[in-house]
């Protein structure tokens, strides 16, 4: 068959297949003319002006004029999936929510990640807290879990918002750096504003330069309340814990990937579902008695302080799996409306004033992003269950109401919609007494901005720490300003002395003579990322094929690879197929170190090709597990990759991936 009948055999199949999906429609306007041509505008002869009667070519362009919608003030880099939650056992000791109290049932669920400070189109691995937000379509109304995967947050008080925004987002006069922190204008931001430091700590850690959006671990940061049927409250603290474990970048990778591949997040995520690996996270609870309120060396409601795990633990209450990619980016992960006030019954806020004036700022900000009141009627915001109410018109109206009635209370139509007491599910809030003066101030109990930052410098590993030190001594080192740089270290030296000196030698100021450390040696044995198991499936392996490797040994790499649940690709000079199940699918150009946690180098035994040393010199550097067959070990002329170093492997045997992921880094080599 000739390459012609071929493509026009397909193209008859594809047809086919369209016909059985209801696909094969004809094309037409947005009023439902049928469209003739959509590749030619109408003009006054072939070589002549165009028509301005041509509706189709006009709405066409206008209508692809005005595609875009302002991005996200916040967040605008993002990515997200659907799946569902289950609830592991019933809560009703704690809450009244349905989907926390029916184990077994199944509630649809949207998850979107973001980073904060870059715009819609900036790269996926910048160093920056991430966005954790998502939206359970519950029986009893949307519930918004709007979350971050750091546990606390730079300011106290909402009314600093946007002080830190603008402050961390690209400076006015040059709009640099896109996507990070590291300018002036951000650490003179936490120079001044000494609240900032204890999340500053997490973002210079690895915690801000997480490896995809499957491993990282999700905070509602906010102190919530829980209450049950009888009307009893709980404080409560959101988790999201990662059933893939945490993993994080290293910052040369993180920066590299920047230019290889800006998408290395958002991929990650869509091919893992895509393949059947489903990403899940266990949804964990930290509860506290209402009476508890006081008993704590830190105020429950600042949201500058986590709940030390060690003293309030973590109960694992049910599982959250995405188990399906979105079909429109634009239609479901740009238009989804999250809103920290999005509550059912059951869930109730506490007096936490950023969560307070968080509960302002949603709405009030999809109006301008969506255009009016109405975008929770847009598919992605429209709640399971029936909405009723007296709300009516305003821009982009979807729905029409036939009721002649739009007010309460109502004779006409049986005052419908009718009000439901909280035994009949309406949602009432919680009682809670409240007295006091109208201030403009802030309690002492909020006062203490270092002992926290302390807290989670004292628990991290020796490799954790050194990275943070790097972590800041790379973006207080970015400063321009002598005298941003100076005051910067001024702060840190009020958490920890060494940090202070190791990033002032770094960036070339003094240290303060004076040691004014806060003084703890609290630790607490949740905050190291070390803590989670990191199960093999889902890590990837880039194997080398110096040469003419035979493409059986290659098979039997492939099927060990893939009976482990491991990715992995075949990386040569050239994209080929070597045999009926063997593809060499990437090259030296294609592929890159940053794209893989692993390496395995297999050579034919004659001699290897420069490229391959690199990508091998670079996987060394990043501390990834790299195996080298005999021939290969033999042929390694790079003097700085040493064959005994921890996490290089010499092999020809395919099952050695499992030992060499006996750890994802090897910090201990050199
Ligand atoms: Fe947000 N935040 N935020 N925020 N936030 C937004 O809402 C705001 C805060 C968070 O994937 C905006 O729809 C104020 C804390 C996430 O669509 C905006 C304050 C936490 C997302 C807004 C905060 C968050 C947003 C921008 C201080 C973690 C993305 C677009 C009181 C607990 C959600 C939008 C998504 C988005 C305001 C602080 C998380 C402007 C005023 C704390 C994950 O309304």
């Amino acid at each position: 068959m000739s390459n012609k009948e071929e493509n026009n055999n397909k193209k008859l199949e594809q047809l086919e297949q369209f016909k059985k999906n209801g696909k094969d429609q004809p094309m037409t306007t947005n009023n439902g003319t049928k469209v003739s041509e959509d590749e030619l505008t109408l003009t006054a002869g072939e070589r002549g002006p165009s028509l301005l009667e041509d509706f189709h070519f006009r709405e066409k362009i206008m209508h692809f004029d005005h595609e875009r919608i302002p991005e996200r003030v916040v967040h605008a880099r993002g990515f997200g999936a659907h799946g569902e939650f289950e609830v592991y056992e019933d809560l009703s000791k704690y809450t009244s929510a349905d989907f926390l109290t029916h184990p077994g049932k199944k509630t649809p669920v949207f998850t979107r990640i973001s980073t904060v400070q870059g715009s819609k189109g900036s790269p996926d691995t910048v160093r920056d807290v991430r966005g954790f937000a998502t939206k359970f379509y519950t029986d009893e109304g949307i519930f918004d879990l709007v979350g971050n995967d750091i546990p606390v947050f730079f300011v106290q008080d909402a009314i600093k918002f946007p002080d830190v925004i603008h402050a961390v987002k690209p400076e006015p006069d040059t709009e640099t750096p896109q996507g990070g922190s590291a300018h002036d204008t951000f650490w003179d931001f936490f120079a001044e504003n000494p609240e900032t430091s204890h999340t500053t700590m997490w973002v210079m850690s690895d915690r801000g330069i997480p490896k995809n959006i499957r491993q990282l671990e999700g905070f509602g940061v906010h102190t919530y309340r829980l209450v049950n049927d009888e009307g009893e409250s709980f404080f409560v603290k959101f988790h999201w814990r990662p059933v893939h474990g945490l993993e994080s970048l290293v910052w040369d990778e993180a920066q590299t990937l920047q230019g290889k591949d800006i998408d290395f997040h958002r991929k990650d995520l869509h091919e893992s579902i895509e393949k059947g690996d489903y990403p899940a996270w266990e949804l964990g609870l930290q509860i506290i008695r209402e009476d508890q309120e006081f008993d704590f060396d830190f105020d429950i409601l600042d949201p500058t302080k986590l709940w030390p795990e060690d003293e309030i633990p973590v109960k694992v209450v049910g599982k959250m799996t995405l188990n399906r990619n979105v079909d429109n980016v634009f239609d479901e992960i740009e238009q989804i409306a999250f809103h920290p006030g999005h509550v059912v019954p059951g869930i109730d806020f506490s007096d936490d004033s950023l969560l307070q004036g968080r509960l302002f700022s949603y709405t009030d900000t999809q109006i301008s992003r969506l255009g009016g009141p109405n975008f929770n009627q847009i598919p992605i915001n429209r709640p399971v269950n029936k909405v009723h109410n007296n709300q009516r018109d305003a821009m982009y109206q979807m729905d029409i109401h036939t009721d002649k009635t739009s007010y309460h209370n109502n004779g006409l139509e049986g005052n419908c919609p009718f009000t439901s007491s909280k035994a009949q599910g309406g949602y009432e809030h919680y009682p809670e007494r409240v007295e006091g003066h109208k201030v403009r101030t802030r309690s002492e109990s909020f006062k203490d901005y270092y002992s926290q930052a302390k807290l989670y410098l004292n628990s991290l590993t020796k490799p954790e720490y050194d990275h943070t030190v790097d972590g800041f001594s790379f973006e207080i080192g970015k400063c321009k300003s002598m005298d941003v740089r100076q005051r910067a270290v001024n702060q840190l030296n009020k958490i920890d002395r060494e940090l202070a000196e190791r990033v002032a030698e770094n960036v070339g100021v003094t240290v303060p003579e004076e040691n004014e450390e806060v003084k703890s040696d609290k630790k607490d044995s949740q905050l190291t990322m070390e803590k989670y198991d990191r199960p093999l499936p889902g890590h990837s392996v880039a194997v080398l094929i110096n040469g003419d490797v035979d493409p059986e040994t290659l098979k039997q790499y492939a099927k060990e690879y893939a009976s482990q649940g491991l990715n992995y690709a075949f990386v040569g000079k050239h994209q080929k197929q070597l045999s009926d199940d063997i593809t060499v699918n990437e090259t030296y150009d294609t592929a890159h170190p940053t794209l893989f946690d692993s390496l395995v180098v297999l050579s034919d035994g004659n001699g290897l090709v420069p490229d391959a040393e690199e990508f091998a010199a670079l996987a060394y550097k990043h501390k990834k597990p790299i195996i080298f067959n005999k021939a290969a070990a033999d042929e390694l002329q790079d003097q700085k990759i040493k064959l005994d170093a921890p996490g290089v492997f010499v092999s020809d045997d395919p099952d050695t991936i499992v030992k060499a992921f006996d750890k994802v880094r090897y910090w201990d080599r050199k």
